[in-house]
Formats: C-alpha cells, structure tokens, sequence
C-alpha cells in the first residue's frame, strides 16, 4: 500500500500559531451550541453544555473545536446571523481562554466568521465552501484564519432528496479545487485551504462510500484533506443503528480507514476512543513510511 500523498508534514499558518500537520492524524471535536437539542433548558443552558463539552473534548485530545451554531442536517432550516453569534461567540471566547485547542467557527457566514475569529476562533469551517455568502472568501482573506472548504450538492433542507453525480469522486475533486481557486483569488494564502468532501451533504450511501475510498484523489490536489463522517447516517445504513450515538464504532472505523487513506484531520463527536484509534493506525502507517 503507498503512502497516501497528503499526509506530509507542513504547517498550517493561522493567527497565534500555525497548526502541525504530519503522520498523525488531527482530531477536529464538535462543540454544538443549538438549543433545539436541549428543548427544556434553552439557550444558557446550551452555552455551558457547549463549553464543558468542549473542555472535555479538549481534555481528550481534540486539537481542534468545531463550535457550530446553525444545525446543517438534512432538512434543517437556515438560522439567523444574530441568533448564531448570540449563540457560538461566548462559547468561542471561554473556550479560547480556557484550552489549548485550535478554536474553528462552523459557519458560513461572513458576519458569523470575523466575529467569531474576533472572539478567538483560529479556523473558518465553511460548509458551502464560499457559495454562501459572497463576502466569506474576503473575511478569511482579511482574518488570516485556515479555512475549511466542504463540498455540499444543493442545500441542508433539500439536499438529500435525490443527489445525482456522473462521476461523484471527479465532480467533488473539480467543485473543491475551483473553490481553493477562487479563495485564493480573492487573497487567501494557498497554505490556509483544507479541503472536506462533505460526507452525508447531498449523498447516498454509495456517493458517500466512493468519496472516502477515493479521499487520495483528493488528497492529490495538493491540500490539507478533513473527513467528517461522526455519526452520519450512512453508518446507521450500514450498521442498523438508529440512535446517532450508537454510531461510535462504525465512526470509529470509518475515520480510521480515512485516515489511513490521506485525512490529515477527522471531525468527531466521540474524540477519545478516535484518540486511541488513530494512535494505532497513525503508528501503522508511520512504520510503512520508513520501507517505502
Ligand atoms: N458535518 C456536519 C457539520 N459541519 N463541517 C465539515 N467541515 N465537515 C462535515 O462533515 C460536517 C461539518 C454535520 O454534522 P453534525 O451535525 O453532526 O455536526
């Protein structure tokens, strides 16, 4: 097996301090700030969820917090710009004060992003890779922080209605390099960009299948590659698991097959038992990487 060509070691700049990438493999925790999933104890509550969360995250292991304000499942509606800020920005600020990790915003609004990197975020997760806000490519420009660019067919309420591609691998590889183009058109720094194949955003299970078995061919573009697999429902397709959190070994082993297959960083909910897993693999590889 050749050694998948992304897993190099290069830095990625961001303000305070860049971000080491190399044989091991980066684990992103996700922080969610939505109090749609905490009905009875509204938004306060949700903030200080938010933070222990992220805390404990941090504590085992994630190098990066993905704090998401807006829910992107399938079906889910857009929320507004003031609502997502009340809700990520104090998070982003505790969190940066109190932990290590890389904070990253998941948004893709501008306004959301530069408060957000104003409040301590270091990396703009952008799930529709620039196509949401026209001002986006510029508040990274500007802001100097990493940027994800994830690719998504059609939009969260809709988009898993019918996806159709000719050739899914080829068509999310050009998608994604045009948007690294247009990024850097508008002043971002080449060494900023990672690229996100978008598990679940307007795939079937097959869509998605065929995009981690090829994540080297998108690798190959010459970026950073995150997988963001957690809990998906294609692993409950797979596996029989209804409840999103008995998705953890079929998560478990998906990211670890991701990332023997060129994900320099993973987005997980459940970050120490990837901790552990990824050790093991990350050793594998690193060990064929001295024979080859
Ligand atoms: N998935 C979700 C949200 N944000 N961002 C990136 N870059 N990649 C992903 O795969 C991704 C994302 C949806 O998952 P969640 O609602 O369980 O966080």
């Amino acid at each position: 097996m050749n050694r998948p060509v992304s897993k190099q070691a290069r830095r990625i700049p961001l303000p305070h301090g860049g971000l080491q990438l190399g044989p091991s493999t980066l684990i992103m925790g996700v922080v969610n700030v939505t109090p749609d999933s905490f009905s009875d104890g509204g938004l306060f509550y949700a903030k200080a969820q938010a933070v222990e969360q992220g805390l404990a995250l941090a504590e085992a292991g994630a190098d990066i917090l993905d704090v998401g304000g807006e829910t992107t499942r399938p079906g889910s509606e857009p929320t507004p710009a003031a609502e997502e800020m009340e809700r990520v920005l104090p998070v982003i600020q505790e969190l940066a004060r109190r932990c290590p990790a890389v904070i990253s915003v998941d948004t893709y609004k501008a306004e959301v992003a530069r408060a957000a990197v104003e409040a301590g975020a270091r990396i703009i997760n952008d799930v529709t890779a620039l196509g949401g806000d026209p001002d986006m490519a510029a508040v990274a420009a500007d802001t100097k922080a990493g940027l994800v660019l994830m690719h998504m067919q059609g939009e969260p309420r809709t988009m898993q209605a019918n996806p159709i591609y000719g050739d899914v691998v080829a068509e999310v590889r050009e998608f994604l390099a045009q948007r690294a183009d247009r990024a850097q058109a508008a002043g971002v720094d080449k060494e900023s960009i990672i690229l996100d194949p978008g598990i679940g955003f307007g795939k079937t299970l097959e869509h998605n299948l065929a995009l981690i078995r090829n994540l080297a061919a998108l690798a190959e573009l010459g970026y950073p590659v995150l997988l963001g697999a957690s809990r998906k429902r294609f692993i409950g397709t797979l596996t029989g698991r209804e409840i999103p959190k008995e998705r953890l070994w079929g998560s478990v082993g998906v990211h670890v097959l991701g990332a023997a297959l060129g994900a320099d960083i993973v987005r997980v909910h459940d970050v120490a038992p990837l901790k552990e897993a990824l050790t093991v693999c990350d050793a594998v590889m690193a060990q064929e990487a001295h024979h080859d």
